[in-house]
């Protein structure tokens, strides 16, 4: 038994956690939201299998047909509570510069004083749960530790898969090691024995605040992904990217991958995409059939840690340990590792139901089952479908798998000390102007280029899908302070490694006067990897434009690829004067609201790209 000093209120911590300073916070947040239970999780599986086997009893999962898909489960959100809020999201630096136009900001002491108003008793009539995890292996030195408090089942088994939950975090954590302290709460307290719902959540206030000062987060509202599960984004991007700039690091929106020469030869490159642009299908790319002895590799499908190391290198880590993919779009033909990583310990979350207790979405199949019911739990066939243009699944629908069943995990994925990276890639989804493949003339010229980057939205993040917005480093909704700091400081790295990767910005998604995208994408994206690989080794060729280094159509391997000629790479390659000026005026919408304190070596490349386009 162990008591608060501060609270008075015994929260029972087990005798393996000696950490005085955890667990009087873990009182004080206990003695602030009032649950009727506090539950030290120790991230086993027999922990994993009695939640899920309660949620399946209280309605709030569902267990899916053992046969088709073992150990699998489906859980249906709220209509009302179906992705990230970056509206909701917040970033209460002491200073409002500090966190930047790019955020959303609130004087810490108000929103301290709105979120101990809504925290007060919100946890009445349900079980705290306290989840001691580490993003990335456990003791890496790349890796950190935090701490959840959570009123949700559904994410502590989440947080099991995500992240690495274990006792073990409190054995390095000792009786005063660092950790991120997040707190999470659905916002729906259970009072005078009120029964509960599928999916609870508060539909009148949510709230994803972030402290930088003390790297707290606190999350209330929302029980659905991002918002919920802190580890992922909250911890490893924005509060992560705050220590980056402390302490000399970058967290950022990335994949990251290996490919092997039919030599043998390995290189790691580390890309970024926005939300939903195809991430997970990048980094689990299966090679064209022409390119024999070439394999792609898979360490991460979302978030990169990468820090210098002695070697004069900079080495990335996954900190995640399971993938939270976007379901509708992905099948055997868009990657089929990913399909094979889902056949079994899958949580789907708003994906349709067959009647055969499996799951579907929209893009898994050429023809939709007959039957189906979809996310919310209605009937559904594809004549309702039609009629209504109701979908089965959810635009933002997921699935949440351990990343050790994909087929193309790299065998260095777990590895403390990290993969070396050799080029970083920056993409966008641009129906026009951005080539295919661009590589930067230098460190601050890519940066510049993946500064400026810019992506038409997604159905990924609450709020108008299809216009083009800026992401810079598609870090627009995770970067935790003044994004013209965050530039600064990709600069500053830059100038910390002797051996820094080449930038590289790739679009696979020009279209034609028809709409319909010219590139073929998927696993034809090897050739501009390959090419990518061989400038890193100085081996490939490039033509010199106003961008930056591109392939001439001969620098490509077309073997394999019917019917993509000589035009249609010109339609995905040319570099258009007056899109261009168009493109530097919309830059400066960026640049001019982050002015103050924009890098000098920003200003330059702006220069520079002005006096090649006239602009
Ligand atoms: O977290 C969510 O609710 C969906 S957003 C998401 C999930 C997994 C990976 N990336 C993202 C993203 O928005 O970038
Ligand atoms: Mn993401």
């Amino acid at each position: 038994m162990n008591q608060s000093a501060s609270t008075g209120t015994t929260v029972d911590a087990p005798a393996h956690v000696k950490h005085r300073a955890a667990i009087e916070w873990v009182a004080r947040v206990a003695a602030l939201t009032r649950p009727d239970r506090v539950v030290w999780c120790d991230g086993s599986t027999e922990e994993y299998d009695r939640l899920c086997a309660e949620m399946v009893g209280a309605g709030m999962l569902q267990r899916l047909n053992p046969t088709l898909r073992p150990n699998s489960y489906l859980a249906l959100s709220d209509p009302t509570d179906v992705a990230r809020m970056e509206d909701r999201t917040f970033i209460c630096s002491k200073y409002k510069e500090d966190t930047g136009p790019t955020n959303n900001w609130v004087e810490p002491a108000e929103m301290r004083t709105t979120l101990d108003g809504l925290f007060e008793g919100c946890m009445r009539g349900r079980t705290m749960y306290v989840i001691p995890f580490s993003m990335g292996p456990i003791g890496s030195p790349i890796a950190h530790i935090g701490i959840e408090l959570t009123d949700s089942p559904y994410v502590v088994v989440s947080m099991h898969v995500m992240t690495r939950v274990s006792t073990r975090v409190w054995e390095l954590l000792g009786t005063d090691g660092p950790y991120v302290p997040a707190v999470h709460s659905v916002g729906a307290p259970l009072v005078g024995g009120a029964a509960d719902v599928r999916w609870p959540c508060n539909k009148d206030h949510k709230y994803i605040v972030h402290f930088p000062e003390t790297k707290e987060i606190w999350s209330f509202g929302s029980g659905y992904g991002g918002n919920a599960l802190l580890g992922k984004k909250c911890f490893s991007l924005r509060i992560a990217s705050i220590m980056g700039k402390e302490q000399g690091w970058l967290a950022e929106h990335m994949l990251i991958l290996g490919v092997t020469s039919p030599s043998g030869e390995k290189t790691y490159v580390s890309a970024a995409f926005p939300s939903a642009c195809g991430k997970t299908n990048f980094a689990m790319l299966v090679p064209p059939p022409a390119f024999e002895g070439w394999k792609v590799t898979t360490i991460g499908e979302d978030i990169a840690w990468i820090k210098p190391n002695a070697d004069g290198r900079l080495y990335a880590i996954n900190p995640e340990n399971g993938f939270f993919g976007v379901a509708p779009g992905t099948s055997m033909k868009t990657n089929p590792n990913c399909m094979e990583t889902m056949k079994a310990n899958v949580i789907f979350t708003n994906v349709a139901l067959t009647p055969e207790g499996d799951v579907w979405w929209e893009g898994m199949t050429d023809t939709p089952p007959a039957k189906l019911t979809d996310w919310q739990g209605q009937a559904w066939t594809p004549e309702i479908a039609k009629a209504t243009g109701r979908k089965a699944a959810h635009a933002n629908s997921r699935f949440t798998v351990p990343a050790s069943q994909c087929p193309s995990i790299d065998p260095e994925w777990d590895n403390p000390k990290g993969v070396p990276i050799s080029a970083f890639l920056f993409g966008g989804r641009r129906s026009d102007t951005v080539p295919l493949v661009a590589e930067g003339f230098n460190w601050d010229a890519g940066v510049y280029m993946a500064a400026t980057m810019g992506s038409e939205t997604t159905a990924a993040a609450t709020g108008k899908v299809g216009v083009v917005r800026r992401d810079p480093m598609a870090m627009i909704p995770f970067t935790g302070y003044n994004m013209a700091d965050y530039f600064d400081h990709w600069i500053q790295m830059g100038k910390q490694v002797e051996h820094r990767p080449h930038i590289f910005c790739v679009n696979w998604f020009r279209t034609d006067e028809n709409g319909k995208f010219v590139w073929p994408g998927f696993g034809e994206n090897m050739r501009v990897l390959k090419w990518i690989v061989e400038r890193t080794q100085g081996r490939a060729n490039a033509i010199e434009t106003a961008v930056g280094w591109v392939p001439a159509f001969e620098d490509l391997m077309w073997t394999g690829l019917e019917g993509f000629d000589r035009a249609k790479f010109d339609q995905v390659t040319s570099i258009e004067p007056r899109q261009w000026k168009h493109e530097l005026s919309l830059h400066d919408e960026l640049l001019t609201m982050l002015d103050a304190r924009l890098p000098a070596a920003i200003r330059l490349r702006r220069e520079q790209l002005g006096l090649a386009f006239g602009q």
